[in-house]
């Protein structure tokens, strides 16, 4: 038996996984106790890694589908159909009408976070769309704006604050997001431990609610509001505190301005929040001794999603939060690199149909199936799927069905047959995480501690998938005319030299002005993703900067730990680091300025008095995908429709039985679990379920199949950032 140890790729927490195997079989997964970071927590599904490893319906071999069923074919000739499809779709119609859906998993992996953008740049669509619109794009947008990069994202400092007030996010169950910290629970506990407080804004009573300090419920859809009460409560008391930025915030007029109205007797109504609690929580983040304001999905993906991201970083400023010990402050990655100094911007395309604004490179995935339907100049003729399942995890799945099967052609990499991968006429399969090495490239910028951890693989690909790098560059060659079968290693060769030759022409990285040759020399990893982490590590603020400081980080020192190194905790970084145009933490950049009029408005909107849908999480779940492992789906029903015992009665729906939820976009029929834990108004339902659709592979999944949520959000958005709305959507509730 030998023992392995790497990190769980399958969520953000980055846990440290214990493996221990013989002749390739696993034969136990627990928590690494000796993780830097994680020391020994784990969630159930990170012991499952070795069943998706195993799972016989996991693709193996690229299908093709003929005479609408999926069979087994060659690398070779699954290429050689891509080429013959989507190359005359270029020559006719223009790269644009090629779209690319990018799902969660590439986020989760060094092919995905590195060769996807490759890809993509290859390709030179514009047409590109991603998990981040139905996910945290509005952060990116406010993030871009007040600090000048869209990926100078702040996270709670929970190791070291005093209080915490947290919106929207449910880390008992999620473990966590643009906040990566391993045993979230365990690190809330300690907050309360020191003293410390912790304040949950939710509709529902979570578990997180549950064990906080206080649990305010709030309606749907509304925190921006309470947020401009918040800071307004702050800003009329005259208790504004820049504290350590005191000279190097801009805006503070216009902001103050921005949030008159905003009084908590006004919010009071449309939030269900009292005024006196709204003022009460503003008076305790001014005074404690250090505060976070941290909103997640629930404060994201709604229609005022910029504005509520926005306002939680305001709240930091203005409470001298930001940037300090306790407070939200910035990750310094191992593998960070010198970011320019511009003015952040959206819109610099936008979609066909609607006119929706580009944000940080990409098209709200709300827009995906207009896109593809409406015909006429500029329509998207073909999409390619990379590790997403937008079928289940996007907007109006009903529409997107319909565009789906409407495209000339479409290819997914995928680990499955599943709802979206079925519509393609070709699947490359990818790789499962025990197959391939891991840095985590996106959440290391998120943690909430500096810490830097490789795993190398475990095993090699026993069966027929290629690395997902090299499906990626082959993808590359095979749509824009190179061929079919080009030397891949020749292509990464290329990727890597201009990675090489830029850092070497930037004057602000530390190998600038060495010459490109010596240092592609001396960087090891071989080809593919490993070869670019030792680079990126090595040129980042801890590497040795090829032989600059003899002592930095390398990929050969990151694999002599395999528990990980802890490069300590947060430090502050501002005002080096930002990077706004002023050098100034912008508060009240003009863009999001120009929303608050409809904030305003909304919040004259009346209620209609009827019901809102909300989502949630389960710790056994993972969006879509991983609903095929037996031990992560047995036991009773998860998609069922949480409803209050005051709804239920009135609308005359019973525990256990089923109701009809209907929306604008379609209809569901789930079963319904009547609980006080959730607020009266307010109903809700899991995502990611609905496994009974026709031509998919998923033995498990379609035994329990559930309901698609998604059917019932409209492809609604927030303006600014072209989020989805997928928290807040009105619904009517009948007994089925
Ligand atoms: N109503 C509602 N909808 C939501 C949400 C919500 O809260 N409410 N949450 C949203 C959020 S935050 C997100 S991030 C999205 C996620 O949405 P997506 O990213 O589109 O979808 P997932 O459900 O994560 O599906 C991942 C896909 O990748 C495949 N896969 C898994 N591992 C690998 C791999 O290693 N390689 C490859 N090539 N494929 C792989 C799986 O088989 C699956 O098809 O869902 C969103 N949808
Ligand atoms: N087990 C598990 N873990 C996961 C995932 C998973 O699917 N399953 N998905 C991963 C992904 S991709 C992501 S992005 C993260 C997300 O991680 P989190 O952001 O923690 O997401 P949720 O657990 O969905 O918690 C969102 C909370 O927002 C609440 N909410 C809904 N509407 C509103 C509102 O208008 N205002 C407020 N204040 N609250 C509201 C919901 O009731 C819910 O409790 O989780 C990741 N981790
Ligand atoms: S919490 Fe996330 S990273 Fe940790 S074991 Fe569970 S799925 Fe893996
Ligand atoms: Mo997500």
């Amino acid at each position: 038996m030998t023992t392995h140890f790497r990190t769980c790729p399958l969520c953000e927490a980055t846990c440290g996984l214990e493996v221990s195997h013989q002749d390739g079989q696993i034969l136990r997964i627990r928590g690494d106790r000796d993780d830097v970071f994680s020391h020994g927590f784990i969630c159930p599904k990170g012991s499952t890694l070795g069943k998706l490893d195993q799972d016989p319906d996991r693709l193996l071999r690229p299908l093709i589908k003929r005479n609408g069923r999926h069979g087994e074919a060659t690398w070779d000739e699954a290429f050689a159909l891509i080429e013959s499809n989507i190359t005359p779709i270029i020559a006719e119609h223009g790269a644009n009408a090629v779209a690319v859906y990018l799902g969660n998993p590439n986020v989760h992996s060094m092919s995905g976070s590195l060769y996807t953008r490759v890809f993509v740049k290859m390709l030179r669509s514009k047409s590109i769309f991603s998990a981040a619109t139905v996910d945290q794009m509005p952060k990116h947008v406010s993030s871009g704006y007040m600090f000048g990069h869209p990926d100078l994202i702040p996270v709670p400092d929970i190791d070291r604050t005093a209080y915490l007030l947290m919106l929207g996010a449910n880390p008992y169950e999620s473990n966590g997001s643009l906040a990566t910290a391993p045993d979230w629970p365990g690190r809330l506990e300690a907050i309360q431990e020191r003293g410390g407080r912790v304040v949950v804004v939710d509709p529902r009573r979570t578990k997180t609610a549950a064990v906080s300090d206080e649990h305010v419920p709030i309606r749907p859809g509304t925190d921006a509001l309470f947020l401009f009460a918040l800071a307004n409560v702050i800003i009329e008391a005259d208790a504004v505190d820049l504290g350590e930025l005191r000279d190097h915030v801009e805006g503070l007029d216009e902001l103050a301005a921005a949030v008159v109205g905003f009084e908590p007797e006004t919010v009071e109504a449309p939030c269900g929040i009292p005024a006196t609690t709204i003022r009460r929580i503003a008076l305790e983040l001014v005074s404690a001794e250090s505060a976070a304001v941290y909103g997640r999905i629930g404060t994201h993906t709604t229609e005022f999603g910029t504005m509520a991201s926005w306002m939680v970083d305001v709240l930091n400023v203005i409470t001298g939060n930001l940037d300090r010990a306790g407070g939200a402050m910035f990750p310094r990655a191992a593998h960070e690199q010198p970011r320019s100094r511009r003015q952040f911007q959206t819109g610099r395309w936008s979609t066909r149909v609607r006119q929706l604004p580009e944000a940080r490179g990409e098209l709200p995935v709300s827009a995906l199936a207009e896109e593809i339907l409406e015909p006429g100049p500029g329509q998207i003729k073909a999409m390619i799927t990379i590790a997403g399942n937008p079928i289940l995890s996007t907007p109006n799945s009903g529409r997107l069905e319909e565009a789906m099967a409407s495209l000339d052609f479409m290819v997914s990499i995928d680990v499955y047959l599943n709802e979206t991968s079925r519509h393609s006429d070709v699947i490359l399969p990818g790789t499962t995480p025990l197959r391939r090495p891991h840095y985590d490239f996106a959440f290391y910028q998120l943690a909430v501690r500096n810490i830097a951890n490789y795993s190398p693989r475990l095993f090699g690909s026993a069966d027929d998938s290629l690395d997902e790098w090299k499906i990626l560059l082959r993808l590359g060659a095979t749509v824009t005319g190179q061929g079919f079968d080009p030397d891949v290693g020749v292509l990464d060769d290329g990727v890597f030299g201009m990675m090489i030759g830029s850092a070497t022409a930037d004057p602000s990285s530390p190998i600038n002005g060495r010459s490109p040759e010596e240092v592609f020399a001396a960087t090891t990893g071989g080809r593919g993703p490993e070869r670019m982490l030792d680079f990126l590590i090595r040129t980042g603020p801890y590497g040795d900067g090829y032989g600059i400081d003899p002592n930095g980080l390398t990929l050969e020192r990151l694999k002599h730990s395999p528990h990980g190194i802890d490069l300590g905790p947060l430090q502050p970084r501002f005002p080096d680091d930002l990077r706004t145009p002023s050098g100034k933490v912008e508060l009240a950049p003009p863009p999001l300025l120009a929303d608050v009029p409809r904030l305003r408005e909304a919040m004259e909107r009346t209620a209609n008095g009827g019901l809102t849908l909300i989502g949630r999480r389960h710790v056994r779940s993972n969006n879509s995908w991983m609903h095929n492992v037996d031990v992560l789906v047995k036991g009773k029903d998860r998609c069922t429709l949480q409803m209050n015992t005051s709804d239920a009665a009135r609308l005359g729906v019973t525990d256990g039985g089923r109701a009809k939820v209907t929306s604008t976009a379609g209809t569901v029929i789930a079963s319904v679990d009547i609980t006080d834990d959730i607020m009266p108004g307010v109903v809700s339902l899991p995502h990611g379920w609905g496994h009974d659709l026709e031509g998919t592979r998923l033995s498990v999944a379609s035994s329990k199949p559930g309901v698609n949520a998604n059917t019932l959000s409209t492809g609604d958005m927030d303006p600014i950032s072209g989020n989805a709305v997928l928290n807040g959507i009105p619904v009517d509730v009948v007994p089925a």
